[in-house]
Order: C-alpha cells, then structure tokens, then sequence
C-alpha cells in the first residue's frame, strides 16, 4: 500500500475556468479588479492555483463560455503556463431555444441544436486533448403536464447514444445529475440512479459524475459513491459547498465532515490517483471573496480531507466492524477525521519543492496586484451577467 504522502503527492484536483471569472447570483453579479478577459487569462489564473498547491494541473472549460478560435492554441498557451486543459462541459441552458428544454425538447430540430452543440464539444476534445465530455442538462418542466416525462427520458437516451457514438477509444462521457433548477417540477436527469441507468444503458465509456451541491438535503453522498465505484461507473466529482442548494460555496467550507466521508469511501477503494480514472474537479463561483485564493483555499480542503481518509487505520476499522465493536469502529473514523493534518501536508510541500503555505506564498507574489493593474473590464464567468 502507497504512503499517505504518496498518494496525496499523486492527486489532481480540476480547477473550472468560470471560477476565475465575476460571478453572482441571479441578483446581482459582483464585479471584482483584475478578473481575466478571456480564456487564456483564466487559464494563467488557474496555473497560479496549480503554482502554489502543486495539485490542480487541470482545468475544466465550459463551452461557449470558453470559445476561442484555435483550441490547440488555447492547449499550447495552457501548457506553457504548467497547466492541462481538463474537462469540457457543455452547456445546453443559456440559448432562447432551450427554454422548454435541449435535448429533451419535443421539437426535434431544437435537439438537433443541442446535439450538434455536444458534438463540437467533442470536436473541441479533440483538439485539447481532452478525455472527459462533461454534461449537465438543464431538461425538466416547471408544471405537470407541460410535456410527457416518459417521452422526455427517450429523447435523452437517444441523444446520448448518438453523442456516445462520436467518442473516441479514449474518451468518455460523464453524466451530471441535479434534483431541481433551474426546472422546478421535474427535472429529466434529477438523481443518481437516473445518470447511472443511462450510462449502464449506453456502454463503459458513460460514467457518473457527482455535485456535491446537487443534492436533497440529508442525502448520504457516501453511499452513491460507494454504490457506483462498486459498479465501476463513478466518472468523477463536481466538488464545491451548499448549506442550502446548489450554493457553489468552497469544498469543505461547509461541511468538510462530509467530504472526510466521501473521501474515505474513495480511499478504502484506493481510489484517489489518477489511475483510478476518477475526475476530482471543483465546480464553484466566487462571488464575494478573491477568486484564486479562494480556489487555493478549496484545493487545500480537498487535499486535508484526503489526507485525513487516508489515514483512517484500515486494520483497527475492519477488526471492529467484524468484531461488532460499534462504538470502537466508529472511533478509529474519527481519529483520523479529528488529526491535524495541516503539517504534514505542509511537509509534502516542502518535499514537492513548494512552499508550505499556498495561501501565504500566493499573497506574497504580487500576482493580484499585478492582475488588478494590467486588467481591465473582466469577463463575467458566464451566466447572471
Ligand atoms: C449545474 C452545474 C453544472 C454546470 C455548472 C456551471 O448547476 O453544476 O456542472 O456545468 O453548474
Ligand atoms: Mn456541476
Ligand atoms: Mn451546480
């Protein structure tokens, strides 16, 4: 078995180019100093993240929101800066036209729309090199008997199967599930058995992935991960924080109980490196507090989390639950929830050639001062503007 070290020292963590633009809430976007411009600004943003933590050398883009020319360009200045462009998630919910739903819609030409959108998204893999296709649909309704939900689930299953179909040997195809919203009666992909049926339904390049916000609250996350890495269909985590829906807030800012949880069932599993071909990515929004710090901060609770599940003594956990030894099993989970963390990650740092204190050292290097000054007129992050 690797060292806690090890493996920590092996993980990545996808930083999303929109969390790096102005973001809000359908209120009010807040506009902050210094946001990038463009594509290439967010992703020199997101390198810093990657600077500094050593652990985020991918990032997520979200198409049209990161529509540049020449997307090799885009991977080439991606990769002078360090860092990998990741995941490319679609995006089906900003256009009139999908008002009554994309590729759920009854019209048949506006699912062609949103079809032939998801296609050049994997055009767009192509030429990144990206492996991940990451959908998330906004389909629903808002009234019973707005429109048949059987048919709706067909219509999917058949847009899936002809965007599954264009993949490539290496590619895969990662299905987001969300309970409600922006729809609020049903929604056509609201849970995780839902995104699995069509994923078993389409072949093993469909995997599942999980937003930690997309939840009703209560539900025990831990469980549909440990239920779909059973089943080999675990694609990867969308993480971020909500006390109360889909908030956006940091990984870990809310309930980094629960992220210890999730991430002790990936540990067990040994599910944490790259080779266990789970996308560990943030999906968050910034509004109020300085973007990259925030995104250090997130990488950091994820990375603390981890380094808390793996230190979980696996012997003394099994030796109790065989024994029947309740209280005994659940107190070797909580000595490793309740352990310091913070200096042995600060050691791995020091290992890595980094300096202990991402946040510190970020502060430190004048790059927001420097972005504040050379940037003007920052691109909102893509919706609310
Ligand atoms: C939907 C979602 C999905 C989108 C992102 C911007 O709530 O989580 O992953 O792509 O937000
Ligand atoms: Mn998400
Ligand atoms: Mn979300």
């Amino acid at each position: 078995m690797e060292s806690a070290k090890q493996v920590l020292a092996s993980q990545n963590i996808e930083t999303p180019s929109w969390a790096f633009g102005n973001s809000g809430t359908r209120f009010k976007v807040f506009a902050q100093q210094g946001v990038p411009r463009d594509p290439f600004e967010k992703l020199a943003d997101a390198a810093q993240v990657h600077r500094f933590t050593g652990t985020a050398g991918s990032v997520a883009l979200h198409i049209p929101w990161d529509k540049v020319e020449d997307y090799a360009a885009l991977a080439a200045h991606a990769a002078e800066q360090g860092v990998r462009i990741g995941t490319i998630n679609s995006n089906t919910f900003q256009d009139d036209d999908f008002m009554l739903g994309s590729v759920c819609h009854p019209d048949p030409g506006v699912r062609r729309k949103a079809t032939d959108h998801l296609l050049e998204c994997v055009d767009i893999m192509d030429a990144t090199g990206s492996a991940d296709l990451k959908l998330w649909f906004a389909d629903g309704t808002n009234y019973p008997g707005q429109d048949s939900i059987a048919d709706r689930q067909d219509r999917l299953a058949e847009v899936l199967s002809e965007v599954y179909g264009r993949l490539g040997e290496d590619q895969r195809l990662l299905l987001e599930y969300k309970l409600f919203e922006p729809s609020f009666y049903h929604t056509d992909v609201p849970d995780w058995g839902t995104a699995y049926a069509h994923c078993t339904e389409l072949g093993p390049k469909a995997q599942v992935v999980i937003d930690t916000g997309h939840h009703a609250p209560g539900t025990n996350i831990e469980f549909i991960v440990a239920f779909l890495l059973r089943q080999g269909r675990l694609g990867g985590f969308d993480f971020n924080s909500r006390f109360y829906a889909d908030d956006d807030l940091m990984v870990g800012s809310a309930d980094p109980f629960q992220l210890f949880r999730i991430l002790h069932e990936l540990a067990l599993r040994e599910a944490i490196g790259p080779s266990s071909g789970i996308a560990y990515m943030l999906d968050q929004c910034h509004n109020i507090e300085p973007k990259i710090p925030a995104v250090i901060r997130s990488v950091m609770n994820v990375q603390e989390a981890t380094a808390k599940a793996l230190l979980v003594d696996r012997a003394a956990l099994e030796a109790a639950q065989t024994s029947g030894d309740v209280l005994g099993a659940n107190a070797v989970l909580m000595d490793a929830y309740n352990t310091d963390v913070r200096a042995l990650l600060s050691d791995l740092r020091v290992e890595q050639g980094l300096d202990p204190d991402p946040m510190a050292a970020y502060a430190a290097s004048g790059y927001a001062d420097d972005i504040k000054s050379n940037r003007q007129g920052g691109q909102a992050a893509g919706w609310g503007a």
